[in-house]
């Protein structure tokens, strides 16, 4: 094979002047582009790694005669991933999305890419590499048959995490990731349905210990989807790599996982960020292992979160709003009693949201006709909110989103929540409160509570009898994407809303007559069954 001349894209954010964002993006640079930086050089290519955290001009961030563009993007990134595409195949190049939106999205992402990678272990990459072709006009999909068994060690991929961290003016975090998937089976999660599975403790050790000599008290972020599930192992392997005081951690975990006990061993070890789901007061207890509900729940999780604080400074706990299980006002009242009894932790709320085929639910949702086509750039869990609620009509909803909004982002709730909590993590509260997150999610729920009412084309789209994307919503893709929207490929607004039902019952179909479906991962993989629980991807 001869040397490939290979670009990888990171696409953080799309372009940006929040202040957040240029302080922290650099930090939430994803893993897998940095382990395809690995993978790649080991396979004898030229490699030029780029994370694009939202500020300067993406088109200058990777040379323009590029053989092969790998692209990562959330579906929020889509269209610019989209047009960031377009931009290197009308130079030649083919180009490859991986990452959330490429799992979520992949029929309508192989509109626009020669490649579509669901699951990606070495052989798909390989794959990718060895063949290196143009797929057009519908690129090819390919998914591992599971979660790779092992990714490459840190050091490998050092030289990209680097570049990454040099975008950090301040707090450098460093991501690792040491397990995949879940044991829990939350049906919105896109990880219900993945096997849970620990990366080698052994190599996470080496890692640890490798980071101690390349930065001075590093800060390390946890990717994995959640975070201690073999606690005793994943402790010890810490413990013993890491002399206490040396390095800090942040890490997304369930409430159940949370106990006493184990805060304790945290705090030792220097973890400093907690970030729990609370998701709702009356559904999805699993999660956080609770069979209360309404308040009582409210007094159960919040003597928890405060337990949880008096051993990590940083605690966030996150919300779903809009869920079945909730009507009125009572779920937006609780969460307000929740603030008040536990005033340090900080409230990350999510506007619903079915990420095409994501998660089982999805499925549900779409065979309801409840999913709204609201193009992909407003699918960050915030801008839009793709299901139509089952108990709310829209104005009622949005007047419940702004309502606890203001209440948590109010003078006096942001005073409670710095005078509750110390050192940095006070000042990253001040700031989330008064940068995009708090104030200006305030503002632009406003506007959009304004427009269901006064504009005829937003709150017809919204209630799904009309399907014609709302000036509004058209305006502000083409403010966001500023001179990337100009290489927007032709019908990339739009997508089809329902696919995943579509190919589902396709898939459903074929199993009926028992049949074996063909995941074309690497050369020579065997045929492995359908799972008739999950419908698949036939890629
Ligand atoms: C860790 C995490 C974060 C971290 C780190 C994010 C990061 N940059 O990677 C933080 C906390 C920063 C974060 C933030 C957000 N997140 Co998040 N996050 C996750 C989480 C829990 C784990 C993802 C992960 O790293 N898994 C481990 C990797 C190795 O496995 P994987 O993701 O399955 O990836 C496989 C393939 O997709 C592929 N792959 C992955 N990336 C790439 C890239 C390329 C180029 C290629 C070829 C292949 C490839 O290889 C992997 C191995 O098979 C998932 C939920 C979950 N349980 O998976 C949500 C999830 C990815 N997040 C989600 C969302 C919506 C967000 C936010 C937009 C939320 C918000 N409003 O703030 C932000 C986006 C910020 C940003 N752009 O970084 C959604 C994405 C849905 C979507 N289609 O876009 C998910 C799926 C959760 C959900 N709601 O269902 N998140
Ligand atoms: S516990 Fe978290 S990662 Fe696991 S299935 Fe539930 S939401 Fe997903």
């Amino acid at each position: 094979m001869h040397q490939l001349h290979i670009g990888i894209l990171d696409i953080v954010e799309t372009p940006t002047s929040a202040l957040w964002a240029r302080v922290m993006n650099a930090n939430f640079a994803s893993v897998m582009p940095q382990v395809l930086g690995a993978w790649c050089e080991q396979a004898g290519h030229r490699v030029h790694y780029s994370c694009y955290t939202g500020s300067g001009d993406v088109l200058r961030e990777l040379p323009p005669d590029l053989d092969l563009v790998f692209i990562g993007a959330f579906t929020q990134a889509a269209h610019f991933a989209y047009a960031v595409s377009n931009f290197f195949r009308q130079r030649g190049a083919v180009t490859v999305l991986g990452g959330p939106h490429a799992r979520c999205y992949p029929e309508d992402a192989a509109r626009y890419f020669d490649y579509v990678l669901g699951f990606t272990d070495r052989a798909v990459v390989d794959e990718v590499m060895r063949e290196c072709a143009r797929h057009r006009p519908l690129g090819r999909q390919i998914s591992a048959a599971r979660q790779p068994l092992d990714l490459p060690p840190l050091a490998e991929r050092w030289k990209f995490v680097e570049t990454a961290l040099k975008k950090a003016p301040a707090i450098k975090i460093v991501p690792m990731i040491g397990s995949l998937g879940c044991p829990y089976t939350c049906s919105f999660c896109i990880d219900s349905t993945v096997e849970y599975q620990p990366l080698s403790f052994t190599q996470l050790g080496e890692d640890l210990r490798f980071l101690l000599r390349k930065i001075q008290d590093p800060i390390v972020g946890w990717h994995d989807p959640n975070f201690g599930v073999r606690f005793d192992e994943y402790l010890e392997t810490i413990e013993s790599a890491v002399p206490q005081g040396r390095m800090r951690h942040i890490a997304e975990s369930s409430l159940s996982l949370l106990t006493e006990p184990h805060l304790a061993r945290l705090k030792r070890n220097g973890f400093g960020a907690i970030l729990p789901g609370i998701e709702s007061w009356f559904d999805l207890g699993n999660k956080s292992k609770t069979r209360l509900t309404g308040m009582d729940k409210v007094r159960q999780v919040s003597d928890q979160v405060n337990t949880i604080l008096r051993y990590v400074p940083y605690v966030r706990t996150n919300f779903v709003l809009g869920l079945d299980a909730d009507h009125g006002s009572e779920p937006f009242e609780l969460t307000k009693r929740f603030q008040d009894l536990t005033p340090g932790a900080f409230p990350g709320f999510s506007l619903l949201t079915a990420f095409g085929r994501a998660a089982p639910l999805n499925l549900e949702y779409q065979r309801a006709g409840r999913v709204r086509p609201f193009p992909f750039h407003f699918l960050g869990n915030h801008e839009a909110m793709n299901v139509q609620p089952m108990n709310y009509a829209w104005p009622e909803f949005y007047d419940h989103v702004i309502d606890v909004t203001r209440y948590s982002f109010s003078g006096r709730a942001v005073a409670r929540r710095f005078a509750a909590n110390r050192g940095i993590a006070r000042w990253m509260h001040l700031l989330s409160a008064r940068s995009s997150e708090g104030a200006g999610r305030l503002r632009y729920y406003t506007v959009v509570r304004r427009l269901i009412e006064g504009d005829r084309s937003v709150r017809s789209f919204m209630d799904g009898t009309s399907d014609r994307l709302p000036h509004f919503y058209h305006a502000r893709i083409e403010q966001d994407l500023g001179a990337m929207y100009g290489l927007l490929p032709e019908g990339a607004l739009t997508h089809d809303h329902t696919a995943y039902l579509k190919t589902a019952t396709v898939a459903a179909t074929a199993a009926a007559a028992p049949d074996t479906v063909q995941i074309r991962s690497a050369p020579g993989r065997p045929r492995v069954p359908v799972d008739r629980e999950r419908p698949q991807i036939t890629m």
